[in-house]
């Protein structure tokens, strides 16, 4: 884990190896001491041992608790930065696509008007800038973004931060920050510019609409559009939109859902693949798609919201205030903020029964944190287990109480949940739903 963690974030700091050591080297004596005051390391023999044989010790580690530097707040701000940076980009190519567009409607409008030759070259020109500044952004974001999560899940399991120089890394992120964004002011001012002055001539309302691109339901529900239903997204343009089913009435609306029990007629013990593309029907009871689910939270902040009723009437609710799922490539590992609500915090119930940051685990691909078995199998459902669980919404849907393994649709928190009935009866879910909506959305 810490080699990874290393490699990743010294594949961002290639120049700066030296400096700064002096500073670290203190740091790290100071450390040392305190751990050795702290808590030594014993060494004892397991059993009695006589003259020659091999004897079998046992080391004692002390359990380690390390406080990161201050910098790591650092990383935090810088990061944002770049996702404005990112968004800027973003809006910078959208409104040159715009642009062009429209041009090109021009162009046909006005066949037959006199063509002035050098049109094209600075268009392109800028095109090509945009694309590579858009790569670079790319980047820069996915490998903070990747830092960010190795940062997190090493979170008070570091044995020496010191090896790893934090202020080379803000200085060397600070230096590409700035002249990324030097860059994207510069090409600002030309494209602007040369857009108002087409779309003061050529602008149309209709014209302008046609273009947008929809990233999730809450550019649809900007828009106006405040009808429950199915809706194409295109949360990032270098991939395929696809179909979603939008929530446009609870809390604001706006919100993706991306995962909805309702009757029990799509089954839920799958495959990996079958996680990965999503499966049931959009408007009944489906899985949006891990790779659809990652691609929407990585364009932007999303906060998570989850709807319960159970059998009885009763609905509840939780609300995270960040979700963010990886990639395929890191087993879709799941990130959630702080939670607030009335349904009680399952998904990080305690230190041990946390699904924050545990990777995506099906029947077919075990990467939970039980060491004897499959918590997918076991539970006939792909979640993001622990070892195992505190919440599994993907679980079995049941019409009714039921006994036996609790492989239902499940929320530790819910009340009288855990614990089951006295005659042994376990409580099970009528509907359930999550969804998803951008941070800056939610007040
Ligand atoms: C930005 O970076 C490019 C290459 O990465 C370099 O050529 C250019 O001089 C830099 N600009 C500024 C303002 O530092
Ligand atoms: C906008 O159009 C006017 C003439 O219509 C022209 O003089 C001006 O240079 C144009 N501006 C840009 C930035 O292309
Ligand atoms: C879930 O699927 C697996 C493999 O397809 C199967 O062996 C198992 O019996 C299923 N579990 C339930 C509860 O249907
Ligand atoms: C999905 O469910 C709706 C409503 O029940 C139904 O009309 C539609 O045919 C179903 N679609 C598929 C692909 O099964
Ligand atoms: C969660 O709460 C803590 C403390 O209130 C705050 O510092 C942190 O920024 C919050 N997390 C998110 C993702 O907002
Ligand atoms: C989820 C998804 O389809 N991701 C794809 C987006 O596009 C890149 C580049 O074409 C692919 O590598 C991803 O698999
Ligand atoms: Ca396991």
């Amino acid at each position: 884990m810490k080699l990874v963690y290393f490699y990743l974030l010294s594949s961002i700091v290639p120049a700066f190896h030296n400096v700064g050591a002096v500073e670290d080297k203190t740091e790290e004596i100071q450390e040392e001491e305190k751990f050795a005051s702290a808590c030594p390391v014993s060494l004892e023999a397991k059993k009695q041992c006589e003259e020659g044989e091999e004897c079998p010790y046992q080391m004692n580690l002390p359990s380690l608790t390390i406080q990161l530097p201050k910098s790591f707040s650092m990383i935090e701000q810088v990061f944002k930065e770049v996702q404005n940076l990112k968004e800027t980009v973003n809006n910078l190519k959208k409104s040159c696509q715009e642009c062009k567009l429209q041009a090109d409607d021009n162009q046909e409008i006005g066949r037959n008007e006199q063509q002035q030759p050098n049109k094209e070259a600075p268009e392109k020109e800028s095109d090509n800038r945009i694309k590579e500044l858009e790569s670079e952004v790319n980047k820069l974001f996915s490998n903070l973004k990747d830092a960010k999560e190795e940062i997190n899940s090493l979170h008070g399991r570091l044995e020496k931060l010191s090896l790893v120089n934090m202020n080379n890394i803000e200085n060397y992120v600070d230096s590409k920050v700035a002249n990324l964004t030097s860059v994207v002011n510069s090409l600002d001012g030309r494209c602007s510019s040369r857009c108002s002055n087409q779309t003061e001539q050529h602008y149309t309302s209709a014209g302008i609409q046609q273009h947008l691109i929809y990233k999730d339901c809450a550019d649809y529900y900007k828009k106006g559009r405040k009808i429950n239903g199915i809706y194409r997204v295109t949360p990032d343009h270098k991939n395929r939109s696809f179909e979603a089913y939008c929530d446009m009435e609870t809390m604001d609306g706006g919100w993706t859902v991306i995962q909805r029990r309702l009757d029990g007629s799509t089954n839920f013990n799958r495959t990996w693949e079958d996680y990965k593309n999503g499966f049931g029907n959009l408007s009944r009871e489906f899985w949006l798609g891990n790779d659809k689910i990652h691609l929407l939270t990585k364009s932007r902040d999303m906060v998570l919201r989850i709807d319960l009723e159970d059998f009885n009437g009763v609905k509840l609710y939780a609300l995270y205030d960040q979700f963010y799922v990886a990639n395929e490539f890191l087993k879709y590992r799941l990130h959630i903020g702080n939670y607030s609500g009335t349904a009680g915090n399952a998904l990080h119930f305690s230190r041990h029964y946390n699904h924050d940051m545990k990777f995506f685990t099906t029947p077919d691909k075990d990467h939970d944190r039980y060491p004897s078995g499959n918590c997918g199998r076991y539970y006939s459902s792909g979640w993001w287990f622990d070892a195992c669980l505190s919440a599994n919404l993907n679980g079995k849907y049941y019409h009714q109480k039921y006994k036996g393994v609790f492989n239902g649709i499940y929320w530790g928190t819910w009340p009288g949940m855990a614990n089951g009935h006295p005659n042994g009866f376990k409580q099970s879910f009528k509907r359930a739903k999550m969804m998803i909506k951008p941070k800056f959305l939610v007040s």
